[in-house]
């Protein structure tokens, strides 16, 4: 199973191979040429939010270090790289001025992948919204959908045409759920209020940014990167079974839907439309402009069953218990076959393009010994999920290629510096990278795909 040469002969030869990273997790020099604070150097900043009060302020240096990290990445012989640029750096107090100088740190970086023959997999929001938006509401005011439309439209003026995919948002689950209902992301809060007034505003903003980038760059692949849960009841219950299908209404149909359908699930409507802000004419339609593929970013499935609490807000789940006891450092389950029955899920319910696999790993905290980091465990897991992977394509579903989480250890939001993703090893101390024992067997993957000839064995 972790033969490199046996898994890759299960992939087609334009299948991509990539690592991944986003712009608040490794730049540091979050006051450096012209950025302003972001709703995560103020969280971070507060005591109580982020373990060990950890922040972004230096993280992996990578923006001091581009060029170096630009090998790494060259060294691991990957085909891809998908990173996250940073509003705060592009648009520091949200509207207003164009910062040149963040512009330019782009540059430098599409450039260093152009000149290594590397692929740019864009996202443009990956969490780090300007701290100044947060003075109209941030993402639960509508003013702030236009901003990230103009944001959107500015770097693609500059950067678009080096680039060879754009993500309009990573994870909106994160971004408008973790974030406003449950209070463990920035902006910290909790109120089902807010978090759907985010929902919408959010939606709302995909749609409006495709238009900003189709009408800069009218070529350039255009998706949107989604962690849809893979939902299980915790019972074969009537109930639990119907609250998995709440569930999935809640977690996953409010962005699927609008944008693969251009409505809202009728029963989260039912629930809780009248709480929602108003949807404006002609929203919809914003929202659910074509896309040219989708990202999923998978680490682990949901289970739940109904919750018996009288007045229970919907969708009125309550966890159930796991089914395997494997689990990473971070008490993520570890059940492969749930990226599987997730992909059969979501292609069965919308019309969805070209996918690809823009996030998965584990967290798994090996310390370097005697210079090197044996991380057996988390190269397990990106072999199983690949096996899953390449049995998706046997059934024709269409997987174009898997980016690991992560290139190198970093700030993992509210678990700080604590939780390590990396198949790099980063000691923050020194800065030193070490390739893991996981990015070896990557690299020996990844090599079995020379300019995207590999025959399918
Ligand atoms: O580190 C995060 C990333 O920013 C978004 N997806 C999940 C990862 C692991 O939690």
């Amino acid at each position: 199973m972790t033969d490199p040469k046996i898994l890759a002969a299960r992939f087609p030869g334009d299948f991509l191979f990539g690592v991944a990273t986003a712009s608040f997790q490794i730049e540091g020099a979050t006051k450096e040429d012209g950025r302003k604070p972001s709703i995560w150097d103020a969280f971070s900043n507060m005591p109580g939010r982020v373990h060990n009060r950890d922040n972004g302020d230096i993280a992996c240096d990578h923006y001091h270090r581009l060029e170096d990290d630009l090998d790494l990445i060259k060294s691991l012989g990957v085909q891809a790289y998908r990173f996250s640029i940073a509003w705060p750096r592009i648009i520091p107090e949200g509207t207003g001025a164009v910062n040149e100088k963040g512009l330019d740190f782009y540059d430098r970086l599409v450039d260093g992948l152009k000149r290594r023959d590397i692929k740019a997999f864009a996202t443009l929001y990956h969490w780090d919204l300007p701290l100044a938006l947060m003075g109209d509401g941030g993402w639960t005011a509508r003013r702030t959908a236009y901003a990230y439309q103009r944001y959107a439209k500015t770097v693609m003026a500059r950067l678009g045409d080096r680039l060879d995919a754009v993500a309009t948002f990573n994870e909106p689950w994160c971004s408008v759920w973790l974030s406003h209902l449950y209070g463990i992301h920035a902006p910290g809060e909790r109120s089902m209020d807010a978090a759907l007034h985010a929902l919408h505003v959010t939606n709302l903003a995909h749609g409006l940014g495709v238009a900003a980038i189709r009408e800069e760059c009218p070529n350039l692949p255009v998706g949107i990167v989604i962690n849809p849960m893979h939902i299980y009841a915790g019972s074969d219950s009537v109930d639990d079974q119907a609250a998995a299908e709440r569930a999935f209404d809640f977690h996953n149909g409010v962005f699927f839907g609008p944008v693969f359908k251009g409505e809202y699930p009728e029963n989260f409507l039912s629930a809780l439309g009248g709480r929602m802000p108003e949807i404006e004419d002609g929203d919809m339609a914003t929202i659910s402009q074509p896309l040219d593929w989708w990202g999923v970013n998978y680490y682990t499935p949901m289970r739940v069953g109904h919750d018996p609490a009288e007045g229970a807000e919907f969708p009125a789940t309550v966890s159930a218990a796991p089914v395997s006891d494997v689990k990473t450092d971070i008490g993520w389950e570890v059940f492969p076959q749930a990226l599987g029955d997730l992909i059969r899920t979501v292609n069965a319910r919308y019309a969805l393009p070209d996918c690809y696999i823009t996030e998965n790993g584990a967290a798994y905290n090996m310390a370097v010994e005697n210079g090197a980091v044996d991380d057996q465990p988390r190269l397990d897991y990106i072999a199983e999920h690949l096996s899953v992977t390449a049995d998706l394509i046997a059934e024709g579903y269409p997987m174009k290629g898997y980016f690991a989480w992560s290139l190198m250890d970093n700030f993992e939001w509210a678990e700080g510096y604590k939780m390590r993703f990396g198949i790099v090893h980063v000691d923050y101390a020194t800065q030193v990278r070490t390739i893991k024992k996981s990015g070896h067997w990557y690299r020996q993957l990844a090599a079995e795909f020379p300019k995207g000839n590999h025959k399918a064995g």
